[in-house]
């Protein structure tokens, strides 16, 4: 018990002094099991969230658009496999993760959840959505533990892109005819208050933050992030001559921020709890695809075992 206690303190005292953990390092069972839930979410949120934009490569309206599109959606499923080789490193099995998420017992982020019924809900994903994803994971490059704060670094170099694609897509339907502006409003309509809800709950309703900070595996408070995000979205808008659908949106000249209204929080733990406009249209596609996949795990495993098999004779024929 002692000597665990001073491991803890040595831990602490590590993190502190901002040196990053790696996969052998001895680390505390919770910190372990709280990067596991993390990075697993966050895996399952780049994989889930291929499919509101994936609905729109075979409708993007030029042959720039469809590549741009298809790249970025490649992209979001490259950085669900980093993510789950990074919670991999930590002891989990991959195979489990993914029939957690598939056995709707994972979470993954809200945002997924909604619908995209116009192709202006791709320029509003990539400018809200990758924005306030990149707020969040550039706060986790510095993260604790090395192989997901080395995850991130990359990650948000290719969320830049998206989020640029993105903002031109708003930016020619806000500057296009009457109907393609109203478009890009309809589309910010829909995004805005999801986009805010990304950033999980408030700081006092957040059961995992204070342990998250002290280990440093979060840098900054769901709060601060939102907020950041506010400020630097706002002038955004402004630029693309769109309107925030917020009443109390309102700068603050004292504390130097955007003030703005109440967030709709029976909303957002309806849609975590399975209830969202898409969730079960989401899961079905992950359990058909997964299904669909069936026979490429089995060729890659039969592959596997024959490399095995045959590495064993050589080595003992050596
Ligand atoms: N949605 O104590 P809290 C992308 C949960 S994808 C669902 O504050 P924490 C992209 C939370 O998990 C990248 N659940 O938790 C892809 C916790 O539940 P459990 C998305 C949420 O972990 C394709 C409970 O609520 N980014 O960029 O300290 C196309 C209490 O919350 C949400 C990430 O995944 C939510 N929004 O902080 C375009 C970021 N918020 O686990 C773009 C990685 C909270 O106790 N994750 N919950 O049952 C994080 O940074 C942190 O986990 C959070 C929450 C800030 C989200």
């Amino acid at each position: 018990m002692t000597k665990e206690m001073n491991l803890e303190e040595r831990f602490q005292n590590y993190v502190d002094q901002e040196n990053k953990i790696e996969p052998k390092d001895w680390m505390p069972e919770k910190y372990r099991k709280t990067l596991v839930r993390q990075i697993s979410q966050h895996a399952h949120s780049e994989v889930v969230g291929m499919l509101p934009e994936a609905n729109w490569i075979t409708r993007a309206p030029s042959l720039r658009r469809k590549v741009a599109l298809l790249a970025k959606v490649q992209d979001e499923a490259g950085h669900g496999l980093y993510l789950y080789s990074a919670a991999e490193t930590l002891g989990a099995d991959r195979a489990d993760m993914v029939q957690d998420l598939l056995d709707g017992k994972a979470k993954y982020s809200s945002i997924f959840n909604y619908p995209t019924p116009t192709w202006a809900d791709m320029g509003a994903i990539g400018w809200l959505v990758d924005g306030a994803a990149i707020a969040n994971q550039v706060m986790l490059c510095r993260t604790s533990y090395g192989p997901y704060s080395r995850a991130m670094v990359r990650i948000c170099k290719e969320e830049s892109f998206h989020q640029r694609q993105g903002y031109e897509i708003m930016m020619t339907l806000a500057k296009g005819t009457a109907v393609q502006k109203k478009m890009a409003q309809d589309a910010l309509n829909r995004w805005w208050w999801p986009a805010l809800m990304m950033f999980g709950p408030t700081d006092d309703e957040s059961p995992n933050s204070a342990q998250s900070m002290k280990w440093k595996i979060k840098r900054k408070s769901n709060d601060e992030l939102r907020q950041e995000f506010i400020d630097k979205t706002v002038p955004q808008a402004e630029y693309l001559g769109l309107t925030i659908p917020d009443e109390h949106l309102k700068w603050n000249e004292e504390t130097g921020h955007y003030d703005f209204g109440p967030i709709d929080w029976e909303e957002f733990y309806n849609v975590i709890k399975g209830n969202g406009p898409c969730n079960k249209q989401r899961l079905g596609a992950r359990q058909k695809a997964h299904k669909e996949g069936e026979w490429v795990r089995e060729a890659a495993n039969a592959y596997a075992n024959k490399q095995a098999e045959r590495a064993r004779k050589e080595k003992g024929a050596a």
